[in-house]
């Protein structure tokens, strides 16, 4: 006999306050899977409901991202299926800025890319279909802080904790160049050269995020407006952050980004 609660009987409301309060007040917690059992599917319930008490205190979604789009990712945290969480303006820190990381728990920052759409996606594209979506596509840096004790998490936790969201780093837009599908990735903190790869490591070519993001999208129910923003997941390992850091990535031919910690 299973011991798998149904959706009767989980309270996704209470589960979503426990990851929403824990973010809020920067408390790590222990994983809920082994003491409330769900699925995958109830796993985005929950994120959806967390993120819905966001909304209520005035956020505005801006997009959405995906998770361990790269074998390096998926290495580093033992978890081998993409995932996708929401994204609000509570989450956009200042390019060149300082990150306070008292509003995080144990934050780590890590190199993506970021489209912007120019149309409305409302359906799942083809790879071919993708770009002309698209207004274009920026460097940008992802701290993901999640609210699990020591970053340790299953598949379902993950999911259920927004894929670790906390915040995203933007850099200057460019135009969409085919040449970005493989280009050197280099984050550097204070100077010094902590992670490389490519822009290939996501998923081959990072524009199959498009096609992912907007797959995810309609199996949810969801339109993802012109104007949203789509990050594409992590070229490489994390880096954890601490206060007095400088960190800056590279994409090779598309610019850069960089935030100062404190
Ligand atoms: C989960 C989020 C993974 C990525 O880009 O692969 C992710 C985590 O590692 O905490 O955002």
């Amino acid at each position: 006999m299973s011991t798998m609660n149904t959706m009767s009987t989980l309270d996704i409301g209470a589960l979503a306050r426990t990851l929403d309060a824990a973010a809020t007040d920067r408390r790590a917690i222990d994983p809920l899977l082994p003491e409330h059992g769900f699925t995958l599917d109830e796993a985005y319930v929950i994120q959806h409901a967390s993120i819905a008490l966001r909304h209520l205190r005035g956020e505005r979604p801006i997009g959405i991202k995906l998770g361990f789009t790269s074998r390096a990712k998926m290495l580093q945290m033992g978890v081998d299926s993409l995932i996708w969480g929401l994204l609000t303006d509570a989450m956009l820190y200042e390019e060149g800025g300082d990150i306070d990381l008292a509003d995080f728990i144990h934050a780590r920052a890590e190199p993506e890319l970021c489209f912007l759409t120019r149309r409305d996606i409302d359906r799942p594209l083809t790879l071919i279909e993708a770009a002309s979506y698209l207004d274009g596509v920026a460097p940008a840096i992802e701290i993901i802080d999640s609210r699990y004790r020591n970053f340790k998490f299953g598949l379902e936790d993950v999911v259920a904790d927004n894929c670790s969201s906390a915040g995203l780093v933007v850099g200057a837009m460019n135009r969409l160049d085919r040449s970005m599908r493989n280009c050197g990735v280099h984050v550097r903190i204070n100077g010094r050269a902590v992670q490389m790869g490519s822009t290939g490591a996501i998923l081959g070519d990072p524009l199959r995020s498009v096609v992912h993001a907007s797959r995810l999208a309609f199996g949810a129910g969801m339109v993802l407006p012109a104007g949203s923003l789509i990050m594409a997941g992590a070229a490489t390992a994390a880096e954890a952050l601490s206060p007095g850091m400088h960190v800056s990535l590279e994409i090779a031919g598309h610019g850069g980004v960089e935030f100062f910690t404190k």
